[in-house]
């Protein structure tokens, strides 16, 4: 039973992956069995930061990129050299994201854009990127990290929820056009956790007490906690192996049940 979630001698590409549940995700494929872990981040400051923290999680054959998911020659450029050094990419798991909380009618264009084109476009250019060379081996694994977002909204991630509500559309769309060819496309939506993106929604206030966000997601969630960017590992190596082969297009929420729960009574 167990070799079924195993991901020995697979290469898997997380996109974003220095750290948070990038991170997270990369180094739960590396406890599975991965031969090589690679990741790309948008500067070389935290790609270098990735390494040594890899290096001292004990994680092994990894390989850092700096490349924009949003630069699409940038990304073709990276698929051609990991194919030239590494070999074929068995896994990609679409994870750079970034988020942008301003009242909408306050947003400008461009910031509403960048959100758009990171969260949405970035994902949609590393896939097209990726899936040729898949299709030719009629195998391959693409996980999308989708959010609480691909389903509700709240005030000032109007851009957010824009694009994790597309990003859930083209998770099923790309399991619609490219199941014939062996390939699953699924996505994680996990709920809150504990990364730097949320950071500011936790920090404590002037006067000690907790963040108004941070309590308002305790009594959101039936755990009564933010969840832990390790508690994503599981699900993400079930997608990225073969115990997922008959899963595709499913959007598959980590999110300690907030979806199902009208919330603590206050
Ligand atoms: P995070 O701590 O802010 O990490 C985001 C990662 O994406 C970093 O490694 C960042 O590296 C990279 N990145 C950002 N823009 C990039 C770009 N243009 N090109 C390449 N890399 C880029 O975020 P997180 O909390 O780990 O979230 C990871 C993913 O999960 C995101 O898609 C987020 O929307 C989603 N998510 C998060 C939560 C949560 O509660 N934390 C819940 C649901 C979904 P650099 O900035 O150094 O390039
Ligand atoms: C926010 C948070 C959320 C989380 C996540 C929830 O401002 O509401 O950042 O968007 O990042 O997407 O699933």
């Amino acid at each position: 039973m167990n070799n079924i979630f195993s991901l020995e001698g697979r290469n898997a590409w997380v996109t974003g992956a220095a750290y948070g549940i990038g991170f997270a995700i990369a180094k739960a494929f590396a406890k599975a069995g991965a031969a090589n872990i690679i990741f790309n981040t948008s500067n070389e400051e935290s790609m270098l930061k990735g390494l040594e923290a890899y290096k001292a999680a004990g994680i092994e054959n990894v390989h850092g990129y700096v490349c924009d998911v949003t630069d699409e020659k940038a990304v073709a450029a990276l698929v051609r050299r990991i194919h030239a050094e590494i070999g074929q990419i068995d896994i990609l798991v679409n994870n750079a994201g970034i988020i942008k909380r301003i009242p909408m009618h306050e947003m400008k264009r461009e910031e509403f854009q960048r959100v758009i084109d990171v969260d949405l476009v970035g994902p949609y250019i590393c896939s097209a990127a990726v899936i040729p060379e898949m299709m030719e081996r009629r195998e391959g694994k693409i996980i999308n990290i989708c959010s609480m977002m691909s389903e509700l909204g709240r005030e000032t991630v109007s851009a957010y929820a824009a694009a994790k509500g597309g990003l859930k559309m083209l998770t099923r769309n790309i399991c619609s056009e490219y199941g014939g060819y062996n390939i699953q496309c699924n996505a994680i939506g996990p709920g809150y956790i504990a990364t730097p993106q949320t950071a500011p929604l936790r920090e404590r206030q002037s006067d000690g007490s907790r963040h108004p966000f941070d309590s308002f997601i305790c009594a959101k969630t039936p755990a009564g906690r933010w969840l832990d960017p390790d508690e994503l590992a599981g699900p993400a190596v079930f997608l990225a192996s073969k115990a997922s082969d008959a899963v595709n297009g499913h959007i598959l929420y980590v999110d300690g049940g907030i979806l199902a729960y009208i919330g603590k009574q206050p």
